[in-house]
């Protein structure tokens, strides 16, 4: 592999703007709060800086619904400010990804507003409906008079009327973030337009919110009932729709063609599947990079959704990630993570955030994910092991799908107390408080009222203490990077899976040219016993995160583990 695929042996870092630092004590982070903080992640070795939305916005959805694609909100800065950003990340030879939202708008972005005139050259800029005649008396939903029956992602159904026109619009998401209608041609380019510009200011890439639901069957037809609920599943009609792969090529051929070997692209895709990313990501096609897929993180929902969660079990997850690894072997790409903005902690889910587990098992989990085949994305926060947030009340959080949730669940008549377990369990605010910078009250992250409250177990999880701490979570992410950077078995060596049938035990080997690694994941609190074939007796440990023999520890600790990587070279 040349330059041209540099992303390959990257590993990114993910910036919540809102969440990472606030230099001027509102209690909100923003630009210069980022740019204050880059020593970090040279510290920590990462190629690129992954930004989260600042672009202006009414912050319906912590700025997933952008009002203006060319500036920045005033929350955050403003263009100076993220100029002064961009050039010290390249000052620092990182790289800066942008977050691209382009399925949909804000409804206060311009274009929607004049689209609301059904006169306006604008108006088939977005999905705009008449009402369907309300025919069924039987119907649950609230007007029955929705264009079709599809539910958003956020409750509620997919349509909200605008008496101005007398007209239903799409939103899959929030009332507040209206549907993009990619058939019309001028919308394409007005997006290929908005993303050279970008691209001129000097970003590196864009990260491409759900970006595979850009294309609709126009026809927009019911979807089959969901659960006991009142809505449609639409996504036969949305998910990887018609169009998608000749928009992508499209996009490809009008902009990322122009920055040959420069960019990383990444599309967020829910519900893709392996068959599907491959042509995503196949180079020949000149569609993608790489997606972030779904089925590792679903793995854990249980019948009544994300919020009905249910214990992972760990040879699920094994079946998935191998699947994906195999499938993406010869053509296309994985991207690999564990938690985003919209996930919650890891150490928390599939981990043990408990006083005596948490670092050994952040730093498992951290070794299983990296020494996968793919481009590793590390979530703010994550390199302290920071857990889920201990929410008291529905007055603790912050995201309009959890409180869009809870009121739904309540209306229909679900125990609360139920409803506050799932929201604790999987609510995104997890991923969303503040980042843990050192012990004082505002975590390092603000001087003020923080947006949203800190984790209290910012006195010991936090980054100044880990920074002088070498057995800490962050130096193990630190090592796990370096690994990758001098290592090419671990960017391109081919993945064997083993002991799929082991409920304790993460196991596979990857292999290049003279070079086996065995990587080990101890996933229960005890010792566990793994038979190893005798030719990796004599295996040289490349990392662990377990006291080496000799070292002066604690036998119990021995105990505790997690075991990490081990190295041999032919076997
Ligand atoms: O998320 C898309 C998505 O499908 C889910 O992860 C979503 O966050 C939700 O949890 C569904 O239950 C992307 C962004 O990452 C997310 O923050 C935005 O809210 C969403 O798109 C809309 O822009
Ligand atoms: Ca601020």
């Amino acid at each position: 592999d040349g330059d041209e695929t540099w992303w390959k042996s990257a590993v990114v870092y993910q910036v919540y703007p809102r969440s990472f630092a606030d230099s001027n004590g509102d209690g909100i982070g923003d630009l210069d709060g980022i740019t204050s903080h880059l020593d970090h992640l040279v510290g920590l070795g990462v190629d690129v800086l992954w930004l989260s939305p600042v672009y202006p916005s009414p912050q319906a959805d912590n700025g997933y619904d952008i009002s203006d694609y060319q500036d920045v909100d005033p929350l955050f800065g403003d263009l100076a400010a993220f100029d002064r950003l961009l050039a010290a990340v390249h000052a620092r030879g990182m790289r800066l990804v942008m977050d691209l939202v382009v399925n949909h708008t804000s409804d206060r972005h311009p274009w929607f507003q004049e689209s609301r005139d059904p006169a306006s050259p604008k108006r088939s800029w977005y999905w705009w409906r008449p009402p369907r005649a309300a025919t069924d008396p039987g119907d649950p939903r609230p007007h029955g008079t929705e264009p079709n029956n599809w539910g958003s992602f956020f409750s509620g159904p997919a349509w909200t009327y605008d008496g101005a026109s007398g007209e239903y619009y799409l939103h899959l998401f929030a009332p507040g973030q209206p549907d993009l209608n990619w058939e019309e041609p001028q919308v394409r380019q007005a997006v290929y337009a908005m993303m050279r510009w970008w691209l001129e200011r000097g970003v590196d890439g864009f990260r491409m919110d759900v970006v595979n639901l850009i294309s609709k069957d126009p026809a927009l037809p019911d979807g089959p009932l969901r659960g006991d609920g009142p809505y449609g599943d639409g996504s036969p009609s949305y998910l990887c729709g018609p169009r998608v792969h000749e928009y992508l090529q499209e996009m490809h051929r009008e902009v990322f063609a122009h920055h040959p070997g420069r960019l990383l692209t990444v599309g967020e895709m829910p519900g893709v599947t392996v068959e599907q990313a491959r042509m995503f990501t196949d180079p020949a096609r000149a569609e993608l990079d790489m997606v972030f897929q779904f089925e590792h993180v679903s793995l854990d929902h249980g019948p009544g959704g994300k919020f009905d969660p249910r214990p992972l079990r760990l040879t699920d997850l094994k079946a998935s990630l191998a699947r994906w690894q195999q499938g993406l072997a010869d053509t296309g790409w994985n991207s690999l993570y564990w938690n985003n903005h919209d996930q919650p902690r890891i150490v928390s889910r599939f981990g043990d955030d408990g006083p005596r587990h948490r670092a050994r098992s952040a730093t498992m989990l951290a070794t299983v994910l990296h020494l996968h085949r793919g481009t590793p994305y590390v979530y703010q926060g994550e390199e302290l092991g920071m857990t889920n947030a201990p929410f008291a009340s529905i007055g603790d959080f912050r995201d309009i799908e959890a409180l869009n949730h809870y009121a739904q669940a309540l209306a229909a008549g679900q125990d609360p107390e139920r409803v506050l377990r799932g929201l604790r369990a999987m609510g995104r605010d997890n991923a969303r408080t503040p980042m843990q910078w050192d012990a004082a009250p505002g975590a390092g992250f603000t001087t003020g009222t923080p947006w949203i409250p800190v984790n209290p177990n910012h006195t010991t999880v936090n980054a100044a203490d880990a920074r002088r701490d070498p057995g800490s979570v962050y130096h193990h992410y630190r090592r796990l990077i370096a690994l990758r950077h001098s290592e090419p078995a671990v960017v391109h060596g081919d993945f064997t899976p083993l002991l799929p049938e082991d409920e304790r035990v993460y196991a596979f080997t990857r292999h290049h040219r003279g070079t086996t690694l065995l990587v080990l994941g101890n996933f229960t609190g005890e010792p566990v016993p793994v038979d190893l074939p005798p030719c990796w007796r004599e295996a040289e440990l490349v990392l662990g995160n377990l006291p080496e023999p000799g070292d002066p520890a604690d036998p119990a600790d021995l105990a505790d583990g997690p075991d990490g990587p081990d190295g041999p070279d032919g076997s």
